[in-house]
Parts: C-alpha cells; structure tokens; sequence
C-alpha cells in the first residue's frame, strides 16, 4: 500500500508556504512550452498557495504559440546509466551529428548504512538506488530525453533539477511525479561543463531530498573534446566520479543515530539537525568508507583519471594526498583548464573535473582537505595506483633511525 508522505501534516509555517509559492511562480512564469503543463508539488498545508499558480498557468498552456522543437537530423541513442564511482560508456570526441540521448532514473527510497562503526543509518532518497545518482555523459548539442519513475511503493513525490539545462526550474517545474508516475523530459545541453542535478519538490523539502542523498552530475564535453589552455587534446583513461554527501542525521537524548521505519519518518528531526548547518557526516558515495578497502578506485602508473566531483549542497575543497590536478576545471569547459593545482574547490550546488596522470604506485588518499571533514566526518576515498616507484620523483634517503645528540 503506498504512504505518501505529506509534509504539510507535520510541519506548517507561513515561511515555508512563501518559499513554495515563491517557486511555483517562477516555475510558472516558464509557460512550459509544447511539452508539458507545469506541475504543481502535491497539495498540502506547506504548499497550497502553489496550486493557484499552477492554475493560472493553465490558460496560458492551453494557449501556448510555442513551435515543436525541431528533432530533424537527430538520431537517439540510449545511455546505459551505470553506479557510482563508475562512468557510463560514451566518447570523448563526439562522432556524428547532435544526438537524443535517451536515459532512466527510477527514484528509490532505500535504508542506508552509513557508518558500520555507530550503526548511523538513513532512509535514503535516491535516483536508481545509489548516492550519488548515476553520472550522464552528453556532449553540447545533445538532447538529453529523460523519463523518470516514481514506483508506486514510494513515500514521497520527486522530481529533478538539471543545473545544465534551462527553463522551468532546470525542468524541476516538468517533473514532480507523484508514487506510480513517470514523466518524460527533453532537453538541449548547450553549456560543456560538470553540473549537479538534484530533487527539488518545493519548500523544506528541497534540502531534505538532497541532503538525503537525491543529487547527482552530468558532463556535458566539448564535441571536439577536452583541451588544455594551448588548446592542445587532453585524454583520459578512466573516470573516477566522487559524489560528495553531506548528512544530518538525528541523534537521541544518548548522543545515539536514531533508526526510523520508513522513509520520511525522519522529516521533523532531520529538519533540525539541518538547521544547525554542521553535517554530522560527509561521505562519499553514499557512506563513510565506500571508496576505500574493497571500493577504492584502481588505476597504474601512467594512466591519466578524470575525477568529477559533486557536492549539491556545500562546498568542498578536493585534495588528492600525494598527486595533483594536472588539469582542472572549477567553472565549466568553456574556461581554459587550471593547471598543476594542489587543491581545487567545488562550490556548493555544483560539479567539477580534475585530471590526474598517475606516476608512482601506491594508495593515494582523496579527499575533502577541510581535514575535520575528511578524516572526521568522513570524506576520504582511496586510489590505489599498481606500477614501479620513481626513485627520481622521490626516496627515502635514510629511513627513520635514532641519532646521538
Ligand atoms: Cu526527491
């Protein structure tokens, strides 16, 4: 039997009925176009004021003269997306003409462990099941044709806000499913570059989805490629992609991570911990630990990595302990690359890439050098790099030994 979840019942608030109907405007304001009316977020306490706007939005569909976008010359393909911290295959040059790149999200509302040590757990809002979502690859010109499923199992309403497309929310105004829904969503990505896509279903809700783990990056690359700042082609081996969560998990009266039944349950106590600002976890992929032991990354010496990064919600400053960014792009392709960074920074709500090549063997630690954050909450992930040592980049002359004074 489906619950689905009202957040209006558990928490009214004359501000959060303003942030609703702020956004329900601006979505309405898009006039949706040919594809679809704008949908309102469920009706409830926090959000009816959005209803009216929906509605007079109505007419004005009804009405539209936008023209059908012109889909002659593309032809479609489907992306096979693939979990975290893999990348789905695609090309690095594109081939061909402009293309509908046909993908799925199904929303998953799932318990998960977040840290084995202290049984911390969360009801987590996911799209196909993993935090973070599925990474896209597109190139400019592409069409991304999105269908996205809400199971009819689900508590909660969902929709996605793609940061590199534009209109309507980022298409968050096209896209609340309700549980037992899909919709269809296409759009052009015209911006190269790493971008978050997250849920935003209106409110207090906003924050909760996405610091419940519901975010995710698509990289748009240049059609040509990357290049560095001479313009020179810059290749790479393999994608390593970190999605960075923060969490604000309650605790009970003992300092303990509470436990919930379902998901939802937790929206009162989340909202005050989140409140406080200070995440009690940041991980990546999902939970402390997830990239290291058994889920770290492998790559050999000589092999160059593309490591993407995405925080929804915070920022970040990426350090990769014993390597470099050779390459990085903080803002988007359209800039000429960073070179030879020590730590780079992933502003709050957005996505960036790094490229590394490889050139000792060993475990390279990533992480977020805000230590406290990435030894004590959590954000460290290893590569573990395979080949033969350098005694030129560096040896140890003299290993640690005791000496008279
Ligand atoms: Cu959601």
């Amino acid at each position: 039997m489906t619950r689905a979840f009202n957040p209006g019942l558990s928490k009214t608030s004359r501000r959060n009925v303003l942030r609703g109907t702020m956004l329900a405007g601006a979505a309405a304001m898009t006039g949706a176009g040919a594809m679809s009316a704008p949908r309102m977020p469920r009706l409830n306490g926090v959000n009816a004021a959005s209803a009216r706007l929906y509605k007079a939005a109505d007419p004005q569909n009804a009405t539209s003269d936008a023209k059908p976008a012109n889909l002659s010359g593309y032809t479609r393909v489907k992306q096979q997306l693939v979990p975290p911290p893999f990348a789905p295959v695609h090309e690095q040059v594109a081939t061909g003409d402009p293309k509908i790149v046909e993908i799925t999200l199904e929303t998953e509302e799932r318990l998960m462990v977040v840290d084995e040590d202290n049984g911390a757990s969360i009801w987590a809002l996911t799209y196909n099941g993993s935090v973070p979502g599925p990474l896209i690859i597109v190139h400019v010109g592409d069409m991304v044709e999105l269908t996205l499923r809400n199971p009819a199992s689900s508590m909660m309403e969902h929709n996605i806000d793609f940061h590199a497309s534009t209109g309507a929310l980022g298409g968050g105004g096209l896209t609340h499913v309700y549980p037992g829904e899909e919709c269809v969503l296409r759009w052009k990505a015209t911006k190269p570059g790493c971008f978050t896509y997250h849920c935003a279903p209106g409110g207090d809700m906003i924050p909760y989805h996405v610091t419940h783990g519901m975010n995710g990056a698509i990289m748009v690359l240049p059609r040509d490629g990357l290049k560095d700042r001479n313009g020179n082609p810059l290749r790479y081996d393999s994608i390593a992609y970190f999605g960075e969560q923060d969490y604000y998990l309650p605790k009970d009266e003992n300092g303990d991570y509470r436990t919930f039944e379902a998901a939802g349950d937790d929206y009162a106590d989340s909202l005050e911990a989140m409140r406080g600002l200070i995440p009690t976890h940041s991980v990546f992929n999902g939970a402390v630990g997830a990239l290291t032991g058994e889920g770290a990354i492998r790559a050999k010496v000589g092999e160059t990595v593309l490591m993407i990064h995405n925080q929804a919600n915070r920022d970040s400053r990426p350090h990769l302990i014993g390597g470099h960014g050779n390459y990085v792009w903080e803002s988007s392709f359209t800039d000429p690359p960073l070179h030879d960074m020590e730590t780079w920074f992933v502003r709050g709500g957005s996505a960036v890439a790094a490229m590394y090549t490889f050139e000792q063997p060993g475990v390279y630690a990533y992480v977020n050098h805000n230590l406290i954050e990435g030894v004590m909450l959590g954000a460290t992930a290893h590569v573990v790099v395979e080949g033969q040592w350098d005694n030129a980049l560096m040896e140890q002359v003299v290993a640690p030994r005791s000496f008279e004074t």
